[in-house]
């Protein structure tokens, strides 16, 4: 490999980031990554490594916890847990806040994340991911408490998403830009191969689980069957349709070719009128989305100046092309 200027490591590419990322940020960014990496080894044994199946356990969402949730939760802890850069953790995958254990320091960054978003995908080869989000802890609050995590997204200095598919990508913001890096698996590197992502500003492609059009609310219906409607209705052209049923895929597409993701509230469980999780799923992808000239909404409301009230809070999720979320914007308040 010759090393030339167009090729650009993550370590190096952090080092000369234009928006002066703070080092101990840094070196946060390449420990998530580094965990990322053998989180891509683990998904990508497949059926050929103990990993498929379900553990006999659930988490605090109710959702049974595959063995591959449970193997990259441990992962991402034991990959940071020891940095003395982080006052806490707190994952989709752990009822409470992780408080950094004795004799470890504790930093001044607190980590969230979505160990493996979409593992019911897995045992079927379908693309999975880690999804990322880092703040600031505050430093008047107890050192990693609940209440320190509970931040509007808008404060997040660095959000990120890993997704373990055809290629294994990391795609990162700390506000200024987006940058993705795909896997080198001969180097075991983060390479830069999409610097300065933007998303397309309009679309003709919406991603929702369509199954519970029954469920949902007037404008989201009405949104959705316009578009169905194509060049015959009231949109003057025709849609397509994609639903992976894995974020991190269905917003990578998204970040990549432009395109509107949906998962907005529905009546289907009245104790659960959002699926998405707002600190470690929708405040990050948010924050990537809109730095790369999306928009991320509720329906009702920007995602990223949500107080959250719960460290697991639910909330609807619209993000993506911002001439499409505008669209469903209009549809509500019209
Ligand atoms: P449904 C995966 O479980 C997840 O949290 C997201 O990754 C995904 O977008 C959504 O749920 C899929 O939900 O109801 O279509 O299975």
């Amino acid at each position: 490999m010759i090393h030339t200027n167009s090729f650009l490591p993550l370590r190096r590419f952090l080092s000369r980031s234009e928006s002066e990322i703070p080092e101990e940020l840094q070196r946060l960014i390449i420990d998530v990554a580094q965990s990322c990496k053998l989180i891509s080894m683990a998904v990508n044994q497949g059926a050929l490594g103990d990993i498929y199946g379900s553990d006999d356990t659930q988490n605090i969402q109710g959702e049974v916890q595959k063995k591959l949730d449970i193997i990259s939760n441990q992962i991402l802890l034991e990959g940071t847990e020891w940095t003395g850069r982080i006052a806490g953790i707190a994952s989709e995958e752990m009822d409470a806040v992780y408080p950094i254990p004795d004799p470890y320091i504790k930093g001044e960054y607190l980590l969230l994340f979505d160990p493996l978003d979409g593992s019911s995908n897995i045992d079927v080869n379908i693309s999975v991911g880690t999804i990322f989000s880092i703040l600031k802890c505050p430093d008047s609050a107890h050192r990693g408490s609940d209440n320190s995590f509970l931040q509007p997204g808008r404060a997040q200095v660095a959000a990120g998403y890993v997704i373990y598919g055809s290629s294994t990508v990391l795609v990162l913001t700390t506000g200024v830009t987006v940058n993705a890096f795909t896997l080198d698996q001969r180097l075991g590197e983060f390479i830069l191969t999409h610097p300065n992502m933007r998303i397309p500003r309009s679309t003709a492609e919406f991603a929702i689980n369509t199954s519970n059009l029954p469920y949902w609310t007037d404008p989201i219906r009405h949104y959705i069957d316009d578009c169905i409607a194509g060049k015959k209705g009231p949109r003057g052209k025709q849609f397509n349709m994609r639903w992976v049923g894995s974020m991190v895929a269905d917003i990578h597409r998204t970040m990549t070719r432009g395109g509107i993701f949906l998962y907005p509230q529905d009546s289907k469980n009245p104790q659960l009128p959002a699926k998405l999780r707002l600190m470690y799923e929708a405040n990050p992808m948010a924050l990537l989305v809109e730095t790369a000239g999306g928009l991320a909404t509720t329906g009702t409301h920007p995602i990223l100046e949500i107080q959250p009230e719960k460290l697991h809070q639910r909330v609807p999720v619209i993000m993506g092309s911002t001439e499409e979320v505008q669209v469903v914007l209009d549809y509500h308040q019209n």
